[in-house]
């Protein structure tokens, strides 16, 4: 089966990535390219600063990239990428769902929307169900699943590996990459030799989100997980590859050991992108690293590692690839479960 899909704001650093995680993908079919007006009509090649560390395919880089307009998009194009920046992504996700299109949007616009959708396959596909709630609130034909941010995404399987043990509290401090930050991190690097001690609105996005991803839905409503959880961002000049210190108190004693069987023991999901095992776990405390472990499972598996037990429970550090598993490939898996389950 082939599903055709597009791409909303593809010539960013995440709309890059999706061209080439789409490149060869057994179920999608790229077959439309978003961007800013003052690209449309220009071809990929031309309108992007292509950045991502493989070669434009040679088919994208001759297609023509349209203006984010459902106007613009073929009708039988199925689903949508969309990795457009929050305040765009607000003003035009509407009108594609409107005109009755599929969106998984890594956009952070509406993540805490309680009829959308806030989805890691791996962690909590039944989430996807708030669809019917969505469609029968904003009378929409298609329909809106987002992704968390990229260092709620490191974390929140960890955490759903720990919750066995009765999760109550999470304090968590992140070492961010610069490629969270867009080209402009990427490119100059600006941060060499220091480290910024905040990441405007990320806190709150951690605290909220690892909240919704692990919350309860009966098919009715979705009720927030009960822990607490208390985040502080930092952006370091790693490129990419976001690593987290995180301490989870728990209502039961836990010991390493029993952490890191319940984190390696986490399923994955049996779609194409999610990687045989969802979180490796390391005995090495000086591991995970980002330059080192970031393209563990094609950049999709999480790293977890220095586990250690502390009074109400334990320590770990935890990476993922921030553009990967972080951002592009956490949309299309979305994508590959919303095929999976039939909404396309
Ligand atoms: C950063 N996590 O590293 C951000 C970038 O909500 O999807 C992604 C922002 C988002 O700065």
């Amino acid at each position: 089966m082939s599903v055709r899909v597009g791409i909303l704001g593809a010539t960013g650093a995440v709309g890059q990535r999706f061209i080439q995680l789409l490149e060869d993908h057994p179920t999608f079919e790229l077959a439309a390219l978003t961007a800013s007006e003052s690209s449309a009509g220009e071809s990929y090649r031309e309108a992007a600063k292509w950045r991502v560390n493989t070669p434009i395919p040679d088919d994208v880089a001759e297609m023509t990239v349209s203006a984010t307009s459902p106007s613009a998009v073929p009708d039988d194009v199925d689903l949508l990428f969309s990795s457009l920046p929050s305040g765009v992504a607000a003003e035009v996700e509407p009108d594609f769902l409107e005109a009755g299109y599929v969106v998984s949007s890594n956009s952070s616009n509406d993540r805490m929307a309680p009829d959308v959708p806030l989805t890691i396959p791996e962690i909590n596909p039944g989430h996807l169900d708030l669809i019917e709630i969505q469609r029968e609130e904003r009378g929409w034909d298609g329909a809106l699943v987002k992704n968390p941010n990229c260092s709620t995404i490191t974390m929140v399987p960890t955490l759903a590996a720990l919750d066995q043990f009765g999760l109550e509290a999470v304090q968590v401090s992140t070492l961010q990459a610069v490629s969270g930050a867009g080209y402009s991190g990427v490119t100059s690097m600006e941060i060499i030799d220091n480290a910024i001690p905040h990441i405007n609105g990320e806190d709150d996005k951690m605290e909220t989100e690892s909240r919704k991803l692990l919350g309860a839905f009966d098919g009715a409503e979705l009720e927030l997980h009960g822990m607490d959880v208390s985040a502080s961002c930092n952006r370091i000049p790693t490129l990419d590859g976001h690593l987290e210190n995180v301490f989870a108190e728990t209502a039961e004693d836990v010991s390493v050991e029993e952490a890191a069987a319940a984190m390696r023991e986490h399923p994955s999901a049996d779609l194409h992108s999610s990687p045989e095992q969802l979180i490796h776990v390391f005995e090495d405390f000086d591991r995970p690293q980002p330059r080192l472990d970031r393209e563990r499972g094609d950049g999709m598996q999480i790293s977890a590692g220095g586990l250690q037990e502390t009074t109400n429970g334990v320590q770990y550090n935890c990476l993922a690839h921030n553009t990967i598993r972080g951002a592009a490939g956490a949309s299309l898996l979305n994508g590959e479960l919303l095929v999976e389950e039939g909404w396309v």
